[in-house]
């Protein structure tokens, strides 16, 4: 075994703990990184818009309504997946047919899990699709 002078070991010392604020500094770094999947946005509003819908993937605590605003020119009738039977989420059937300027709310969420949604007048159109976790 190697003996280290008193004046070595402080120095050895010293080195660690630099080493530990370069540690902590890299960690604390990583920590407030933006994680690398993007999480849905937390909210319970849709808004359409002629671009589309917006957000088009919601997370909602479980027990939330999620309202609709048709702020477009023309009319939009938001159900759940599938096109055309719509039997995923029955709370959608509330919201339905959206002429421009309305506003309606689906209603209580109240199973854990994923509603897909569509406009039913545009069923194939992406930008008006999305989808609902609801957690
Ligand atoms: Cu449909």
């Amino acid at each position: 075994m190697v003996e280290m002078s008193p004046s070595t070991a402080r120095g050895t010392l010293a080195t660690i703990s630099a080493m530990l604020l370069v540690l902590a500094a890299a960690c604390s770094k990583s920590d407030s990184a933006p994680s690398p999947t993007p999480e849905p946005t937390t909210g319970n509003t849709i808004t359409i818009t002629a671009a589309g819908a917006s957000p088009r993937n919601l997370v909602v605590p479980l027990g939330s309504q999620v309202t609709f605003i048709n702020n477009d020119s023309v009319a939009h009738e938001m159900y759940s997946d599938p096109h055309p039977e719509h039997t995923d989420c029955p709370e959608f059937d509330s919201v339905g047919r959206l002429t421009p300027g309305t506003t309606r709310q689906t209603k209580n969420l109240i199973t854990t899990r994923t509603c897909g949604f569509h406009d039913h007048i545009n069923p194939f159109v992406t930008s008006l699709t999305g989808s609902i976790r609801i957690q």
